[in-house]
């Protein structure tokens, strides 16, 4: 039994280790990345117990991802998948400020993901799952098993999170819009960028009423992030705003899921929703600070550094 379960697909991530086309870097950092993962991982270090579902390829690469995870205190409860390899993903940084990622992921074992994989059980004994869009855009199977595990926490009151992570390289707007109109409906907390949020109820409203629209859909908890902006929420039809914490990013992949785990964290722990959004700004921030999508996640004895004036702590 864990707090929470999460499910989705967890790549193999190359990354260059210095500026300029992929044609002429000379070598890659090998890691591992993944939406959900990356939330995983960040609860964990902020103390909560997690546990990983997701399908990896029988291969070397899948053993990569299935041991970075048991590392960082994540459970898993994986596929090993013999007929399809471990997705990849590499991160060009094409200037000191510009990254760009390819996905290697068509047929992988992770867009595999089926509803025979949900492990309901585990879902029903969970307090809450956690899902992103990320998982409905890699396959019908794997769309339908995102919906079918929703809806077994609902049945089970296990706490629904949804964040909409649009990737524009796996679907369009139009068919994304729509599948995230859905699941925000089985969804108690949802998280969305303010363009995410547009995709489902259109542009030309404040992120506050872009908070207040989601909640319209069923859910109690909307946040709106954004970015260096912090973010806008809306529980319960109270209205709250939290600024950032101000950092000089050098990669911002996988803020917005530090992000989400510093709220989730703060849900479980049972804390008001100015401390959830105090602690999601403060985990996004650090989560631009370390070339990896996860890698600079802090642990909760650190979330108070980077507002602190001493430099050297002993
Ligand atoms: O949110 C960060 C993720 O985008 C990254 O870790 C990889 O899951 C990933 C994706 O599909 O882009």
């Amino acid at each position: 039994i864990t707090d929470v379960v999460t499910l989705g697909e967890t790549m193999a991530l190359m990354k260059a280790d210095t500026p300029g086309p992929l044609a002429h870097v000379s070598s890659m950092s090998l890691g591992i990345g993944g939406a959900e993962s990356n939330v995983a991982i960040a609860l964990s270090r902020l103390g909560s117990s997690v546990a990983w579902i997701g399908r990896v390829g029988k291969d070397s690469l899948g053993d990569l991802v299935l041991r970075e995870l048991a590392a960082e205190g994540v459970q898993t409860l994986a596929v090993r998948d013999s007929e399809a390899p471990t997705g990849l993903m590499v991160k060009e940084r094409r200037t000191p400020d510009a990254l760009k990622v390819w996905y290697y992921r068509k047929g992988s074992a992770g867009s595999r993901l089926c509803r025979d994989d949900v492990p309901v059980t585990r879902i029903e004994q969970a307090r809450l799952l956690h899902i992103t869009g990320i998982t409905p855009a890699l396959s019908q199977s794997a769309g339908d098993a995102v919906r079918y595990a929703m809806e077994c926490a609902r049945d089970a009151e296990t706490i629904v999170s949804f964040d909409f992570n649009y990737r524009s390289a796996l679907w369009g707007a139009e068919e994304a819009g729509s599948a995230f109109r859905r699941l925000a409906a089985l969804a108690d907390v949802v998280f969305a960028g303010d363009s995410e949020a547009e995709l489902v109820l259109g542009g030309g409203n404040k992120p506050v009423e872009l908070a207040h629209g989601l909640c319209e859909l069923g859910p109690s908890q909307a946040v709106i992030k954004l970015g260096a902006a912090g973010c806008a929420a809306v529980v319960k039809g109270i209205e709250y705003q939290q600024e950032a914490v101000p950092v000089n990013a050098v990669d911002t992949v996988g803020a917005g899921d530090a992000f989400v785990a510093g709220y989730l964290a703060e849900v479980l722990a049972g804390e008001s929703v100015p401390q959830r959004l105090l602690t999601a700004v403060r985990t996004g921030a650090f989560a631009c600070l370390v070339p990896g999508d996860w890698e600079g996640m802090p642990r909760r004895s650190e979330l108070g550094l980077l507002e602190s004036a001493e430099p050297v702590s002993r």
